[in-house]
């Protein structure tokens, strides 16, 4: 077990934001980027909290991205869709600029859809769908990536590790939300293991050549694999359609390309969809909520738990003492990352 150093909250967030600033990216971003990171580290999601700084900065300096770029959000068309362009900005300013009209638009409609255009995105989605959910309404958010994760049955990176993210709204207690790579592991939770020298499960990449591998660097060389085997493939698909050619932006195979081997968090679009239980649920939101909570109630009943909650009793606790642990190995790397 690698050593492990206590950061306070405050010291989250003034870190996050020195090194961000330093990195090269204005106030906004910096500030948009910190909370998500601030978020994430809170609720003890090691793989895209204080961990994403290095990758945030990286994408500076591999020289595509646009520290100071402003969301330009498309003028209302009357539909149910808004479009946010990002300008080559990280996503988060863009997703926050944009979240008030698609939340008027969701209540307008019932469903409502935003997409970001031409942002570095580097983050996890849950808070986005949690935010969602926090206004009432259930939500999706998907994203490609690099293709580093092969389809069932092929050897070689095609799709991202393209996570998904739901959320549900529930009365009386947090929202209902889960947000999974469809790769088998994150690219990150590999780099992880990397870090900490441990062999991963068999299952979760192949090498070069094509032969599984429980070695990270071997993985992160080879090909990554979907999770469920071709079910996993066809939502990784899904995700590659829904969040590329269908809202206008590039599939994981063309951000890698964009890319030019220079390193930094992938670049393409997003989308979200939203819904309003309210225009759906004919009138008896209190009875179907109540349903949804009996659903929950016999998850629970078995000793099985609910996605989200390892995160929420994490932000509880970590809330409730004021720190959050990380490795001193990403420390000592952090602070060298201090201008
Ligand atoms: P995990 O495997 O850590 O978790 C997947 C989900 O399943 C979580 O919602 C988790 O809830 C839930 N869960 C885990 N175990 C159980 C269980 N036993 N019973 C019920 N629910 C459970 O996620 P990943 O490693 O695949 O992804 C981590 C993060 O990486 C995500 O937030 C994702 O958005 C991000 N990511 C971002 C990418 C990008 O391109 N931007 C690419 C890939 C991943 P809980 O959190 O409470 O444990
Ligand atoms: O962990 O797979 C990952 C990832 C890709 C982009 C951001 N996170």
């Amino acid at each position: 077990m690698s050593e492990t150093v206590k950061l306070e909250l405050a010291e989250v967030k003034r870190l996050s934001l020195e090194i961000l600033t330093g990195a090269g990216f204005g106030a906004r971003h910096a500030e948009a980027i910190a909370n998500m990171i601030y978020r994430c580290q809170l609720d003890d999601c090691q793989s895209h909290g204080l961990f994403r700084l290095i990758i945030s900065a990286q994408t500076i300096k591999a020289g595509k991205a646009d520290g100071d770029a402003l969301p330009v959000i498309a003028p209302d068309d009357g539909t149910a869709v808004t479009r946010v362009d990002a300008g080559k900005g990280m996503s988060l300013l863009s997703v926050e600029a944009a979240m008030p009209r698609l939340i008027e638009k969701t209540r307008e409609h019932g469903v409502a859809a935003l997409a970001v255009n031409r942002c570095f995105h580097f983050s996890a989605l849950w808070p986005e769908v949690e935010d969602l959910a926090a206004a009432g309404l259930a939500a999706m958010a998907m994203v490609p990536s690099h293709a580093w994760v092969a389809p069932a049955g092929g050897s070689r990176g095609t799709f991202g590790t393209n996570p998904f993210a739901f959320a549900w709204p529930r009365r009386a207690a947090l929202p209902l939300v889960f947000d999974f790579a469809t790769s088998a592991f994150a690219r990150g939770e590999i780099e992880l293991y990397k870090r900490a020298g441990k062999p991963l499960p068999i299952g979760v990449a192949v090498d070069r050549d094509g032969n599984p591998t429980t070695d990270p660097q071997a993985a992160l060389n080879g090909a990554m694999l979907t999770f469920g085997g071709h079910k996993g493939s066809a939502l990784s698909l899904m995700i590659e359609l829904l969040a590329g050619p269908m809202i206008d932006d590039l599939t994981s195979m063309e951000s890698m390309a964009f890319s030019e081997g220079k390193g930094g968090a992938p670049y393409h679009g997003e989308i979200l969809i939203a819904f309003d239980p309210a225009k759906f649920n004919g009138g008896r939101g209190v009875e179907n909520d109540e349903r949804a909570e009996r659903l929950f109630a016999e998850i629970l009943d078995q000793g099985a738990r609910l996605p989200s909650q390892r995160r929420y009793e994490a932000r509880a606790r970590n809330t409730e003492r004021g720190y959050v642990e990380i490795s001193e190995g990403l420390h000592q790397e952090l602070i060298g990352l201090l201008p």
